[in-house]
């Protein structure tokens, strides 16, 4: 057992334990499925960054991935057949706009536009990711995220995608995880490009709100309705009940859990990262304010996992350390626990994101997958599933406007720096044939939708 439910071969919540109306989807990104070498797309700093020895377990990259620019029928049939009501997908900007600025790339346009329609003419509704971390690598040459000028480039691609399929798409967010944008890929360094330089690191946790507040506007001016954007939550607890420890989990929590969304509901940027990035911001960053804090229709959140702090006097800030935990772990070393789900739908809707619908935008766990006789039966992922359902439920029985689910993720798929090692999808993909099997969490979410 895992998820702290037992497992049976249902889950135990069902569509009808849900208020009428409330959407069941999955989710996807583009470079981790599409196959970036199909349709003329131009190299993203994923490519680039894949092709760094030591950066990506096997030095894998998304040239082929699950080969979706091809197969969407098939996969989308799987999301039909399964009885989802949404597909969360992710537009490519490195497919859209080769040169990241400029003219599009028609091929580029057409497979988007092809993809909205498939998901509208098998009954569900498309939501749309803007960006989902494949940059051009022409702007990653640019400073990327740490340049002010992506504010424009990005509304600029942001526009180019809503005059081609925004008339269609049920919702639009800007941005997915900007903690990982900005933090992991500038601060932590796993995430392309790699720099581990907390200078970069201020820059890109502004210039992503920039960016994100500058396609607002832009795509309001057009008439784009049902804009928000997906931020990523991670509990953050103290690893002991010391001041310093409590201190140190605060810090950690301000950094992940308060930045992006205290910025973007107009209070400000939290003191406590202040504290430590304040001094390497760019010049002028409290002029953005109002730009960064423009009204969203709706949040997406996304939830794995909590990780535990201890005080670290002897390191640089954030001076924290991170501590294993002892709670039950998915394949990739992260703790389950479905009760940091309510928490942090609570949090956000009773707090800053209160009155705006809220989603959970993913949701999922990699597990040891293994093919046997042709089935996949994944006990593990059907426990992880239904405890966070349960909270889910609970928040919304608590008052949150909780709106939908959407698992991450439809299909094995290629997990950043972790290559093709690590297995999320409720489908299973052989790479060497790209032949997809339903899991048995698939049937049993399928089982659970009919009723
Ligand atoms: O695979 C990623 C996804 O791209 C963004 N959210 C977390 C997932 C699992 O690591």
């Amino acid at each position: 057992m895992t998820g702290d439910r037992p497992v049976t071969d249902d889950l135990h919540s069902a569509r009808s334990d849900f208020p009428p109306g409330f959407l069941f989807g999955a989710a996807t990104a583009a470079y981790q499925i599409e196959g970036a070498s199909f349709g003329s797309a131009g190299p993203s700093h994923w490519d680039s960054f894949a092709a760094t020895p030591g950066n990506v377990v096997g030095g894998d990259d998304g040239s082929i991935a699950c080969e979706h620019y091809h197969r969407w029928p098939e996969d989308l049939d799987l999301m039909q057949a399964a009885g989802f009501d949404a597909y969360r997908f992710s537009t490519s900007w490195a497919r859209v706009m080769p040169d990241g600025t400029g003219t599009p790339n028609p091929e580029g346009l057409d497979f988007y536009d092809r993809l909205v329609d498939g998901v509208l003419e098998r009954g569900m509704k498309p939501y749309l990711t803007l960006y989902h971390w494949d940059l051009p690598a022409v702007l990653a040459m640019k400073g990327g995220w740490t340049n002010r000028d992506i504010a424009g480039w990005f509304s600029n691609y942001a526009e180019v995608v809503y005059d081609r399929i925004g008339d269609r798409v049920a919702a639009t967010a800007t941005i997915n995880e900007p903690w990982c944008v900005a933090w992991l890929s500038h601060f932590v360094g796993v995430h392309a490009p790699g720099l581990r330089d907390i200078r970069a690191a201020a820059h890109a946790m502004h210039h992503v709100l920039l960016a994100h507040g500058t396609a607002m506007q832009a795509l309001r001016a057009k008439g784009a309705k049902d804009l928000g954007i997906v931020l990523n939550f991670e509990t953050a607890s103290p690893a002991t009940d010391t001041p310093a420890d409590i201190a140190a989990a605060g810090r950690a929590d301000a950094i992940f859990n308060r930045w992006f969304i205290e910025a973007m509901t107009g209070q400000g940027y939290p003191q406590e990262v202040l504290d430590g990035i304040g001094p390497h911001m760019p010049a002028g960053w409290q002029d953005d304010l109002d730009t960064i804090a423009q009204p969203l229709d709706w949040l997406g959140v996304n939830y794995y996992t909590r990780a535990l702090y201890a005080d670290a006097p002897d390191m640089p800030w954030p001076a924290c350390r991170a501590i294993e935990g002892t709670l039950p772990k998915t394949a990739m070393g992260w703790e389950i626990r479905p009760e940091g789900l309510r928490e942090f739908l609570v949090r956000m809707g009773q707090g800053p994101a209160r009155g705006l619908p809220i989603y959970v935008t993913e949701n999922g766990m990699a597990g040891d997958d293994i093919l046997e006789g042709g089935a996949l039966h994944d006990p593990v992922r059907m426990g992880f599933i239904d405890g966070h359902l349960a909270a889910a439920r609970e928040a919304i029985a608590e008052g949150v406007d909780l709106r939908g689910f959407f698992y991450w993720s439809l299909l094995d798929n290629y997990e950043w720096a972790f290559g093709y090692a690590k297995r999320f999808g409720i489908v299973h993909v052989d790479y060497d044939t790209q032949k997809r099997t339903p899991k048995a969490s698939y049937h049993a979410l399928s089982r659970a939708l009919a009723r």
